[in-house]
């Protein structure tokens, strides 16, 4: 039925009975149950803004079998079936015959006919243990089936556990006649139209209330992933403290950039295809500061700056081959790099958050791709203490405090510190990041006075974000399984507030 079709039901039952006391036993012309839900828009139109009628919602519940309850119900219990299937006498039945005969009602019916000791066991044999039997779940299925409840609410519980019957919620309404109760439903102006306002019309039109408790419909609209606004949120926490974002919208770096500059011996684990992505086609580049190239090439093979380097045979081919940047770092080298080229040399803090890639196994947290977020700071006479320092510093702006610091080891920093936090809601200390002091043998041979120390750190953008939005397995924050609703409904990431 249509809500105009179920607005006028509404009114002539009304008119002729003066009042509704439950809407349940309404009947529409097709003498079919009218469905509550329907009848609902056709109350709400009637009543909120053209007071023609009001109503209460009456919640009643009502038992309703299940189809296995009704199959009971027609032809009788598993275990009544079994009982019946037995012979009477000592001989009985033997199980597996039983089997047949019944099926796989045999196994839930045997349960129940031993449970109401309706039958015991001889050996293979089941024989009966009384003459006759009640089929009381049929009978109690009966009942609910015709009255919609049963008296006694432990066979309800029963027969609920048993799938039987389960309890349904009934929504219906009682009416009566409001205010502006009619059988007429005259049409209510929606709004006031250059006709109406020249015709004067305006001054006796019946307008329709507006309901301000409508909620309008839901603005559509792009959703910020998680992981971008934890991304957004540590990008104020650096640009608030002065630093400067590095451009890293490059994924392919050579070897060079992304190892050696970084004093990363060529025979290094994470330099073989293990671990790193490597490009076939272009396979290599060859656009390198040559000079510089060539003191990196010094400081691998000899040493310099006080260090004995690494005493091996240095290959140009290997620094030329292309890979998927393992870690933002790359960009770091090559930000420091012109740095030292400056003329003269300021201060500065640097900042990067982007994807780094790494052929590592995947598992719960690990995927072949993550976000670095990486800070670097370049001063004269920065010491581990003022890195140690600093970490206190931009961490307690994550809302993470009470740090402790273990040595780490790095090729490119020393000393190097891993980091760890307590964290109070998963009970255990997180590692939450390395860091250290890039070597000279990395930023000497670019052409930094000596004197000039940089300190640096990195973090991932996915651990932060998992634990701050509660997830646990990285591919419900990322890939295909991930359930769009999560994107859509995510809450704002504000760190002062883990
Ligand atoms: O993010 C990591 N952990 C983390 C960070 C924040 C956090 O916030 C919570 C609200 C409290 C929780 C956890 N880690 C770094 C630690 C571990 O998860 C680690 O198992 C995995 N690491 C990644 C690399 O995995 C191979 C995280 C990633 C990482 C590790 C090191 C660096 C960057 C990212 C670095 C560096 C560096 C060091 C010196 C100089 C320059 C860069």
């Amino acid at each position: 039925m249509t809500t105009e079709e179920l607005q006028t039901l509404v009114l002539t039952t009304l008119d002729a009975k003066g009042s509704i006391g439950n809407t349940k036993g309404i009947k529409d012309s097709d003498d079919k149950e009218v469905d509550q839900l329907a009848l609902l828009g056709a109350l709400k139109s009637l009543s909120l803004d053209k007071e023609m009628v009001r109503y209460e919602t009456i919640e009643d519940e009502i038992w309703v079998l299940t189809d296995e309850g009704n199959e009971i119900a027609n032809k009788g219990s598993h275990e009544a079936k079994v009982f019946e299937a037995i012979p009477a006498g000592e001989e009985g039945i033997v199980i597996s015959e039983l089997q047949k005969l019944l099926g796989d009602t045999t196994k839930i019916g045997q349960g129940q006919a031993f449970k109401n000791k309706w039958i015991t066991k001889n050996g293979n044999n089941l024989i009966r243990a009384v003459d006759s039997i009640v089929d009381q779940t049929r009978i109690d299925l009966e009942t609910i089936r015709s009255t919609g409840k049963h008296l006694n609410p432990k066979v309800l519980a029963e027969l609920k556990k048993r799938k039987l019957c389960d309890k349904h919620k009934i929504i219906s309404y009682s009416v009566t006649k409001g205010p502006q109760f009619s059988l007429t439903i005259e049409k209510q102006a929606r709004d006031i139209t250059a006709e109406m306002l020249q015709s004067g019309e305006w001054k006796q039109a019946n307008f329709k209330k507006y309901n301000f408790d409508a909620l309008g419909i839901p603005p559509t609209g792009g959703h910020l992933h998680p992981l971008m606004k934890v991304r957004e949120e540590l990008r104020q926490i650096f640009f608030e403290m002065g630093f400067e974002e590095m451009p890293t919208n490059k994924y392919v770096e050579s070897s060079f950039w992304n190892f050696d500059a970084l004093f990363q011996p060529q025979q290094h684990p994470a330099r073989d295809a293990h671990d790193t992505f490597f490009l076939k086609d272009p396979a290599i580049s060859t656009q390198f500061p040559t000079e510089y190239l060539e003191r990196v090439k010094e400081v691998h093979t000899n040493g310099g700056y006080g260090s004995i380097g690494y005493g091996y045979n240095w290959k140009i081919e290997e620094a030329q081959k292309l890979l998927l940047r393992t870690h933002t770092t790359a960009v770091s080298s090559f930000m420091l790099y012109n740095l030292a080229r400056k003329k003269e040399f300021k201060p500065v803090k640097y900042f990067s958050i982007d994807r780094v890639f790494r052929n590592e196994t995947v598992d719960a947290t690990h995927l072949a791709e993550f976000n670095q977020v990486e800070g670097v700071i370049a001063d004269k006479g920065l010491t581990l203490g003022d890195l140690i320092g600093f970490m206190e510093t931009f961490f307690g702006k994550m809302g993470v405090k009470n740090l402790r610091f273990k040595p780490a080891y790095n090729p490119y920093t020393e000393p190097s510190m891993e980091i760890f936090s307590y964290h109070q809601g998963l009970g255990k200390w997180v590692e939450i990041g390395n860091s250290g002091m890039f070597r000279p043998e990395m930023l000497e041979p670019m052409g930094l006075d000596p004197e000039i120390r940089v300190i640096a750190w990195g973090l991932s953008l996915e651990r932060p974000t998992m634990i701050k939005y509660g997830i646990d397995n990285i591919r419900e924050l990322l890939g295909h399984k991930v359930n769009l609703s999560m994107i859509e409904s995510n809450p704002i990431c504000a760190f002062d507030l883990i």
